[in-house]
């Protein structure tokens, strides 16, 4: 398995003191969701995806597996597989397994999890080139394809293309179709428009496992900035937006108070909060307008059998 070359420690916490100061110096006070994923956050959010109110995982499971020979064909077998928010990769073991790609490129912002699940994925497939890059999607990053083999082939599952913002998405998809150039490919997961009641309990979920999720990022600021916030003055809370069509996750102040974070100090005011995640719900037609105007065919769209979820199939032709 092949080290990636990305720079370390010192200006990732540089750029997350950076981003924290600016986000809470904004009127709307803000912080960028990338940083849920400290270790901590990682196997909270492997923990969403097993309560019973999130769907969003087995959905995309379901269709996966359901459609797996149609996804396969799509794809070609061979060539490069590229994936970004890899996580436990525990998705991409059904797309390795019918796809058997030469090499396999996971990209993650989450150090520990991304080379635990790359360790695990050698044992289990000892003929596979894996190569992990340790780095931030939303940044240029340095993934040498001009090397890679076959057709390029990048997946972007668990609708974490949600959370970034339309314009976002498409930046991000324009980028990836040069990437995977002319002949390569795209497989996207997009969580789907619904019952508004369905999406509140997935992210209010009864055993608060979301509520501890964002409030870790307040804990995270303590460990890593030195910050002095009191979690327990906050509280989280999430609501679907449906003019935007998103889900927004916020922590609110829930008295008057002053937090430090190293010699930066934030006032809030009782019931003001921190935006800390969108969450975007797209319909079939919305997302393959989307990746049509970022130079894509939408060729494929996959559900689950409920219609929750997406699978988009994308030719850069
Ligand atoms: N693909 C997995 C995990 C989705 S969770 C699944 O479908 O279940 C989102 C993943 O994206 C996390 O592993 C997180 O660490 C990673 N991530 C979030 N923002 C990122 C960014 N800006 N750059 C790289 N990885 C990021
Ligand atoms: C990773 N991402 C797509 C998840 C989502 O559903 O937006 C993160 C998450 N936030 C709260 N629960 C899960």
């Amino acid at each position: 398995m092949a080290r990636d070359p990305r720079p370390g420690g010192a200006a990732r916490l540089n750029s997350f003191r950076e981003d924290v100061i600016a986000g809470l110096s904004q009127p709307r006070k803000a912080l960028p969701p990338k940083y849920f994923y400290d270790a901590r956050g990682s196997r909270l959010f492997e923990a969403i995806c097993r309560l019973k109110e999130y769907y969003p995982t087995r959905a995309e499971l379901a269709l996966t597996r359901a459609h797996l020979g149609a996804i396969s064909r799509f794809s070609r077998k061979g060539g490069t597989l590229i994936e970004y928010g890899s996580g436990d990769s525990v998705k991409s073991r059904l797309l390795i397994e019918a796809l058997h790609p030469s090499s396999y490129i996971p990209v993650d912002i989450s150090e520990d999890v991304l080379r635990s699940a790359a360790s695990k994925l050698q044992r289990l497939y000892p003929w596979l080139d894996i190569r992990p890059v340790h780095g931030d999607f939303s940044q240029p990053l340095e993934i040498s394809v001009a090397r890679a083999k076959g057709r390029r082939v990048v997946y972007f599952p668990g609708s974490t293309i949600g959370n970034l913002t339309p314009e976002e998405a498409h930046a991000f998809l324009r980028m990836t179709r040069g990437q995977v150039g002319p002949r390569g490919a795209m497989l996207v997961g997009v969580d789907l428009k619904k019952d508004a009641n369905v999406l509140h309990a997935a992210y209010n979920d009864a055993r608060g496992v979301t509520a501890a999720f964002n409030l870790n990022l307040l804990a995270r600021i303590n460990r890593e900035l030195g910050g002095d916030f009191k979690p327990r003055r906050f509280r989280h809370y999430a609501f679907y937006n449906a003019s935007p069509g998103r889900i927004e996750m916020h922590l609110v102040s829930l008295t008057p108070q002053t937090v430090n974070v190293g010699n930066h100090r934030f006032t809030f005011e009782a019931g003001e909060s921190i935006h800390t995640e969108n969450s975007y719900k797209y319909s079939v037609g919305g997302f393959r307008a989307l990746a049509e105007r970022a130079g894509f065919k939408a060729k494929k769209t996959w559900l689950d059998p409920k219609g929750l979820f997406s699978l988009h199939g994308l030719a850069a032709v």
